[in-house]
C-alpha cells in the first residue's frame, strides 16, 4: 500500500503582506500529480490544512478544489486538525465526505477515529490523532490521571485499543521528541501554550505503530526512528526556513514486519523564498541575470555604506516580491526602522514576554497563553 504524508499546509497564509495563495496552489497540484503517477493509495494530511482557525474564502475554496481532484481519483483522504485548525469547523461535512473516502477528524470527542483500508496483503488501520490539548483528554477522561502531555496522548491510543499484530499507521500532530533529541524547528510554527520549554510528547508512545505521519514541525525529518515523521510545511514561511528542502513522504507498506519503506519527494515551489545580501547595485545587477527567479519572495539585506530613502521602493523596482529590508550596518538599520522599512522580526510570543516584562508583572500563565493566543490567531497577528 502506498501512502503520501504531507503537512502543515497552512491555507490562506499571508507572510508580510503577500497571500501565499497560488503558491499553494502549485503545491496541491504537485499532490494530485504525485498521486496520480506514483499510484498514491491514501494521502494523509497531518494537520495545520488551514492557516486560521476561521480560514479565508479562498483557501477554503482551494482545499475543496483539492478534495474534488482527489475523489475523481478515487484516492482515500485523510485529515486531521492541527492547532491552527478550528476542529469544529474542519469537521463541517465530514459525514458526507466520508462516502467519497475522505476522512476527517477535527476534533477528539468521543475516541480516536479508526479507518480501514485494504490491499493484497490484508488490512491497515488508519488512526486519527486531531490536535488535542491536554487539557481537551482530561475533560474527555474525567475518571483517568494524566500527569503529562505524553500519558494525555498515551491515554488516547489505549482507549483505541489497537491490535499491534496488524498493519496499523497513525496520523496526530503535536510536538514529539525522542528522548533528549528534540525535533529541529523550521521558525514558521506557532506553538501554542508554549512557555519556555514546549512539553514534548516522547516517540515511544506511538511504539508498535508501522508508521506515524506527523505534522506541526515545519522541517522535514524523522524522531527515533525513520518511520516516526515529520513530513513538514509544503513552502518556506518563514527566512530560517530558506535552506530547508521542502518535501512530501512517499510511504510504502509490505507486509506486517517488512521494512517499511519512506521516500521523500521533493516540492518545486514557483517562486522561492531567499535571502540576498548585497549593495543595491550589486542586487540590481544580480537580479539582472536570474530571470525568474527575481520574482521570488526575497529578504534583503543591503551593505550600502549611505542611507537609502524608500529602500523597499528601490528593491522592488528589480526584485518585484521581496518580503522584508534591512540594513547591514546598525546606525543605518535604525534609521530604516524609524522610516518603517524595516520591521524587526519578532514573534507574538516575545513581544508579549516583553510586554508583561516592562509592566514589571510576571509573565503570562497558562491559561493567559491559552487566551492570549487565539485572540491573536483570530486578528490573524501570529504567523
Ligand atoms: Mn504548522
Amino acid at each position: 500500500m502506498k501512502l503520501l504524508h504531507v503537512a502543515d499546509l497552512h491555507l490562506g497564509k499571508v507572510v508580510h503582506g503577500y497571500s501565499l495563495i497560488e503558491e499553494q496552489r502549485h503545491i496541491l497540484a504537485q499532490i494530485v500529480t504525485t498521486v496520480k503517477e506514483r499510484h498514491i493509495d491514501a494521502v494523509l494530511v497531518a494537520g495545520d490544512v488551514y492557516d486560521r482557525s476561521v480560514a479565508s474564502e479562498d483557501a477554503v475554496a482551494l482545499l475543496d478544489d483539492f478534495l474534488v481532484q482527489m475523489a475523481a481519483l478515487s484516492t482515500t483522504v485523510f485529515i486531521i486538525s492541527g492547532n491552527h485548525d478550528s476542529g469544529d469547523r474542519l469537521n463541517f461535512g465530514r459525514r458526507f465526505f466520508c462516502q467519497q473516502n475522505i476522512h476527517i477528524a477535527g476534533t477528539y470527542a468521543p475516541a480516536l477515529g479508526k479507518v480501514t483500508l485494504t490491499d493484497a496483503v490484508g488490512p491497515v488501520h488508519f488512526y486519527l490523532l486531531p490536535y488535542v490539548t491536554k487539557a481537551a483528554m482530561r475533560h474527555a477522561w474525567p475518571e483517568e490521571t494524566m500527569d503529562s502531555y505524553d500519558a494525555a496522548i498515551g491515554a488516547a491510543i489505549d482507549h483505541a485499543r489497537v491490535d499491534f499484530t496488524a498493519r496499523n499507521v497513525i496520523v496526530a500532530h503535536q510536538f514529539v521528541a525522542h528522548g533528549a533529541t528534540r525535533p529541529q524547528v523550521g521558525g514558521s510554527e506557532v506553538m501554542a501554550a508554549s512557555v519556555g520549554t514546549i512539553e514534548a510528547i516522547g516517540s515511544e508512545v506511538f511504539d508498535g505503530f508501522d508508521y506515524v505521519a506527523l505534522g506541526h514541525v515545519h522541517r522535514p525529518q524523522w524522531i527515533g526512528r525513520e518511520t516516526v515523521r515529520y513530513a513538514g510545511s509544503p513552502l518556506k514561511y518563514s527566512l530560517r526556513e530558506a535552506d530547508d528542502e521542502k518535501s512530501m513522504v512517499l510511504v510504502t507498506l509490505g507486509e506486517k514486519g517488512a521494512p517499511v519503506v519512506t521516500e521523500r519527494i521533493p516540492f518545486h515551489p514557483r517562486r522561492d523564498l531567499r535571502h540576498v545580501t548585497g549593495t543595491l547595485g550589486d542586487l540590481r545587477q544580480q537580479a539582472k541575470g536570474e530571470g525568474d527567479a527575481a520574482e521570488d519572495y526575497l529578504y534583503v539585506t543591503l551593505t550600502d555604506e549611505t542611507p537609502l530613502l524608500d529602500a523597499m521602493e528601490l528593491v522592488k523596482q528589480f526584485y518585484p516580491n521581496a518580503m522584508k529590508v534591512e540594513f547591514a550596518h546598525r546606525q543605518l538599520r535604525e534609521l530604516g526602522d524609524a522610516a518603517g522599512s524595516a520591521v524587526e522580526e519578532k514573534s507574538f510570543h516575545d513581544w508579549v514576554t516583553a510586554f508583561y516584562a516592562q509592566e514589571g508583572g510576571s509573565p503570562p500563565n497558562e491559561e493567559e497563553w491559552a487566551v492570549l493566543l487565539a485572540a491573536a490567531r483570530e486578528a490573524g497577528v501570529t504567523e
